[in-house]
């Protein structure tokens, strides 16, 4: 679950969300011990390409990376598993550079495995986990540089345009003059395979998103009941992000105790659970420009679905 002080500012965000229009839960309950465990699942389905493509990046530019950054200090934003960050901590410890890996999730049971299984693989480096919302908790971050900042997984697109350049904004600021930030980035692409990636035939998708109403139902003491709900992933071609979510079958009210809500569904109404934004270059590109940072390198797979941006602040 969430990591204890991030409780009040979670709850008061879910009360704001599940009151706006259209009713939304923060996508931060999605990542509950169950959740993060499926999300791992989600990584191996073959109609969710991002994972593989990003690991063919890595494989390909670690070393160019490690020599372009010569980072004694990598953080990592949303670490997760932190799989595929090993491809960073292989490139960097052969280089001789790193000294720490701090993972930043605000998900403590996955932080916990993963920096315990990071320590063992990788007795000389200091690994330092920071249990939070990578959103607010970054000056609790080791500074010492050069320091790396990595954001993969396209955790990025998860964020709301105004969010994500807040925190671009804040990165920029952190950086020094020696410091990058490597961001995993997937890109607009045909819808159907959009569509695929986010309605897998197994079911995991919608296991994963659907267990976020399991998790408010056990933290807030909600009563919203999955059978009373149609899972509803959709391609939002204007703002070029996935909407997905969640459709009442029925007009019906669910109430919320912990934050003292009741919340009447209207039959097909939607409750959002997260945005999956998708990129281009030339958008992107600028708005990595309007927070302060210019790109270094942008690399994509062979395929162009997926590009690792390395940008330096400006
Ligand atoms: N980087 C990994 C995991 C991506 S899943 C990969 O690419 O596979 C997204 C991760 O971000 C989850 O582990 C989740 O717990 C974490 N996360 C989501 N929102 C967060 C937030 N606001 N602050 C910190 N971590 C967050
Ligand atoms: C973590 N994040 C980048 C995933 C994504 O693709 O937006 C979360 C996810 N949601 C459904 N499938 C995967």
């Amino acid at each position: 679950m969430p990591e204890a002080s991030t409780l009040p500012a979670l709850h008061e965000a879910t009360r704001r969300s599940l009151l706006g229009e259209p009713k939304e839960l923060p996508a931060v309950w999605l990542y509950d011990e169950r959740g993060s465990q499926l999300y791992e699942e989600i990584t191996r389905l073959p109609d969710y390409y991002p994972p593989r493509r990003e690991a063919e990046i890595l494989g390909a530019r670690a070393g160019e990376i490690a020599s372009r950054t010569r980072a004694r200090t990598l953080v990592e934003l949303g670490s997760g598993d932190a799989r595929r960050t090993r491809f960073l901590l292989d490139a960097l410890t052969e280089l001789g550079t790193l000294e720490r890996f701090a993972p930043v999730d605000v998900s403590e049971e996955i932080l916990r495995e993963s920096a315990w299984s990071i320590a063992a693989d990788y007795p000389a480096l200091a690994v330092e986990p920071v249990a939070g919302d990578f959103g607010r908790g970054l000056d609790a971050l080791p500074a010492e540089g050069p320091q790396l900042i990595a954001f993969l997984g396209s955790t990025i697109g998860n964020l709301y345009p105004s969010q994500r350049a807040d925190l671009l904004g804040r990165l920029a600021a952190r950086l020094g003059r020696d410091d990058a930030l490597l961001l995993g980035v997937d890109l607009v692409k045909d819808p159907a395979r959009l569509e695929r990636a986010y309605h897998d035939a197994t079911g995991v998708t919608e296991a994963f998103v659907r267990n976020a109403l399991t998790a408010v139902d056990r933290e807030l003491d909600a009563t919203f009941e999955q059978r009373r709900f149609a899972y509803d992933p959709r391609w939002d071609a204007e703002k070029e992000w996935m909407d997905i979510g969640l459709r009442a079958l029925t007009a019906h009210t669910v109430s919320v105790a912990r934050l003292e809500l009741d919340l009447a569904f209207a039959a097909g109404e939607r409750l959002r659970v997260e945005i999956s934004a998708k990129f281009r270059r030339e958008r992107f590109e600028p708005e990595l420009h309007r927070s302060g940072l210019r790109v270094d390198e942008w690399w994509t797979d062979r395929a162009g679905d997926f590009a690792l941006v390395l940008a330096r602040p400006e």
